[in-house]
């Protein structure tokens, strides 16, 4: 079986990155990962050695390469099929597909006004209405999963899936920005945060020297 490499930014910041890495821990694959800290002067030129977008995440798999999160998503389905990616049912995995390809291609508003930040805590900060009803779509996708599968699981359809994994980062903008959330959301959320690899994703974000200084907001800085 070819090496599998996954080409990340910073765990603080980068939520790209942060989709493939917990969908590839969660399915238990072995794969290296090669980080490189976003936005310096020597970054894009590094990042192109692996990504011919210029953007991460990537992932190399043997001498095939392939970048941006949602296609690196769909290649791990197709060549690892013994892994839980999706809920088994068409229906479901319909929802699950079309919930990953809405958060892929949307929610700008969100993605923009509240940039991930693990570390950081900027209570009530890039609040606006565009985020507001950014926010109150993904709610809505949560609480109708989380109702229907609820017997299932803790996650969005029960069971772990790539739909979690694209949603850590807005369950991680949640926490930074405080956002506040209805109780079925809520337990989503702690759901997220509880799962082995996302605790490790965290602390990494923690322990990591590199800040990007458009996504620090100095007045609330813990640092
Ligand atoms: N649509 C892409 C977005 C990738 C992206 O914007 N990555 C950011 C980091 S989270 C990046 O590489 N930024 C570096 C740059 O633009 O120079 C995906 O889903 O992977």
């Amino acid at each position: 079986m070819p090496q599998l490499t996954l080409v990340i930014g910073n765990k603080n910041y980068s939520s790209w990155s942060l989709r493939p890495w917990l969908a590839m821990r969660e399915a238990e694959l072995e794969f290296e990962e090669i980080q490189i800290p976003l936005y310096t002067p020597e970054a894009p030129a590094q990042i192109r050695q692996y990504s011919p977008s210029g953007k991460v995440p990537a992932l190399q798999h043997g001498d095939i390469v392939v970048w941006d999160s949602l296609a690196i998503l769909e290649y791990l389905v197709e060549q690892f099929p013994a892994v839980y990616w999706l809920p088994e049912d068409s229906k479901s995995r319909a929802i699950a597909r079309s919930i990953c390809a809405e958060m892929h291609s949307g929610f700008t508003e969100l993605r923009q006004r509240m940039p991930m930040n693990i570390r950081a805590r900027y209570p009530g900060e890039g609040m606006t209405p565009a985020v507001q009803a950014d926010i109150a779509r993904i709610t809505a996708i949560w609480q109708e999963c989380r109702q229907a599968y609820q017997t299932e699981g803790d996650f969005l359809f029960g069971e772990f899936t790539l739909a979690d994994a694209m949603y850590a980062p807005v369950v991680t903008r949640f926490i930074t920005y405080d956002v506040a959330l209805e109780p079925i959301c809520q337990d989503y959320c702690e759901a997220i945060v509880a799962v082995p690899a996302m605790q490790e994703w965290i602390a990494a974000a923690h322990a990591e020297p590199e800040t990007i200084a458009m996504y620090d907001l100095e007045e609330y800085s813990q640092s």
